[in-house]
């Protein structure tokens, strides 16, 4: 018999889980390493770890706890809309030794916050009620540990951690539950988007609401490395990210490697331009993220293998309210960036969910993003 574990109790281990991720990442790597940019679109590791206790420092040991930040206002070099990612290096942060400790100092006083609290259904503070503020900052860690995911992709010779490679394993053919070819009919009508208002979401996910949506049918899979290198073949377009030729096929080179690309496993790393580009090819079109969502709660297969870029701008749903901070989406509603559904396989197990939207601006090939295309039901 094993005692069931308190709901305080399951977020320590989730929290642990998450850093133990975070930790087995960057265990290979120097301080050297950590502290190099890789990538103007992509910031050291170091910001991102220290960006990752200053997170949690300000939201729950500064604005639940009450307490003082533990260097000051350091907080600012870690704000990720004042510092663009390519400025990040030239910033005053912590590193090596220093960061350490304040990662491990930081969860110290986030576990000692978590015994005084009360994150029960009926707690006031919003920011506590069903454990909210923590469920933010264990996604939170799991986002950064996807970025972090796409600047090692970068790195010469890296090696993913056991843990972490077994992650890899859900990328992949194996995991095509589906045939390609099928396709998923939706009928017309009214469809519930948006996560209900219990239970962990962000705030852009919600107000939940209705959406009338026209016949249409989607593909069963995201479209495969086999499929779009014949359309690379064919229109002579730019290959994914991390594609190079050999003889006749393409190696992928991610990490400083060359492995053969696997024909049946969903396409990675393409910019949103080259998916619709993509599918217009092939004679169809990218869903949109309503219809991707309706969808899924119908059932896709290969979800959770790699983003799928949509034909929706990342926008605000009727009612929208901003919470717990406006620059964690309102800040990107516009014609800017496009929403990408599901999920890769770097993302974490418990952020799949069918309401849940990424976004990136529509050239971002760094990201773990293929596509899914859609047809229009003729009328009639
Ligand atoms: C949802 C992946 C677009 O990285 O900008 C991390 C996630 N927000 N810290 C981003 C996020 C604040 C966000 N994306
Ligand atoms: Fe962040």
């Amino acid at each position: 018999m094993t005692a069931k574990s308190s709901p305080k109790e399951a977020i320590a281990d989730r929290l642990a889980e998450a850093r133990g991720r975070t930790h087995e990442l960057i265990e290979p790597l120097d301080d050297e390493q950590l502290n190099r940019v890789h990538s103007p679109i992509l910031s050291p590791l170091a910001w991102d770890l220290g960006h990752i206790a200053n997170f949690e420092e300000l939201w729950l040991v500064q604005t639940v706890g009450s307490r003082e930040p533990l260097h000051g206002d350091l907080g600012r070099f870690y704000d990720a809309i004042e510092n663009p990612r390519k400025d990040r290096n030239e910033l005053p942060i912590l590193r090596d030794a220093e960061l350490r400790a304040y990662l491990a100092e930081v969860r110290e006083r986030a576990l000692d916050v978590l015994e005084e609290v009360d994150i029960g259904a009926d707690a006031e503070d919003p920011l506590l009620r069903d454990g909210f503020v923590y469920e933010m900052l264990i996604a939170h860690e799991h986002q950064h540990n996807e970025t972090m995911l796409q600047l090692l992709q970068m790195v010469d010779g890296y090696e993913l951690p056991a843990a972490v490679s077994e992650l890899l394993g859900r990328y992949g053919p194996e995991n095509s539950d589906t045939p390609p070819g099928e396709t998923i009919p939706v009928a017309g009508g009214e469809y519930e988007i948006g996560a209900p208002a219990r239970g962990f979401a962000y705030d852009n996910e919600r107000p939940r609401h209705m959406v009338e949506l026209a016949a249409f049918e989607i593909d069963a899979f995201p479209v495969t490395n086999g499929e779009y290198a014949q359309f690379v073949e064919e229109t002579g377009g730019e290959p994914p990210l991390y594609w190079e030729r050999e003889g006749d096929g393409w190696v992928h080179t991610a990490m400083g490697r060359r492995e053969p690309i696997a024909p049946e496993a969903p396409v990675i790393h393409v910019s949103w331009h080259e998916a619709d580009a993509f599918a217009r090819w092939a004679g169809k079109r990218l869903p949109s993220e309503h219809e991707w969502e309706a969808a899924a709660r119908l059932g896709l297969g290969g979800t959770g293998q790699v983003w799928e870029w949509t034909s929706s701008d990342f926008l605000a749903y009727p009612g929208f309210e901003a919470f717990p901070y406006r620059e964690y989406s309102e800040v990107f509603f516009g014609d800017a960036y496009k929403v990408l559904r599901g999920g890769s396989w770097a993302t974490h197990r418990d952020d799949l969910r069918p309401s849940f939207r990424n976004w990136d601006l529509p050239e971002r090939r760094q990201i773990f993003a293929g596509l899914r295309c859609a047809r229009s039901k003729d009328a009639g």
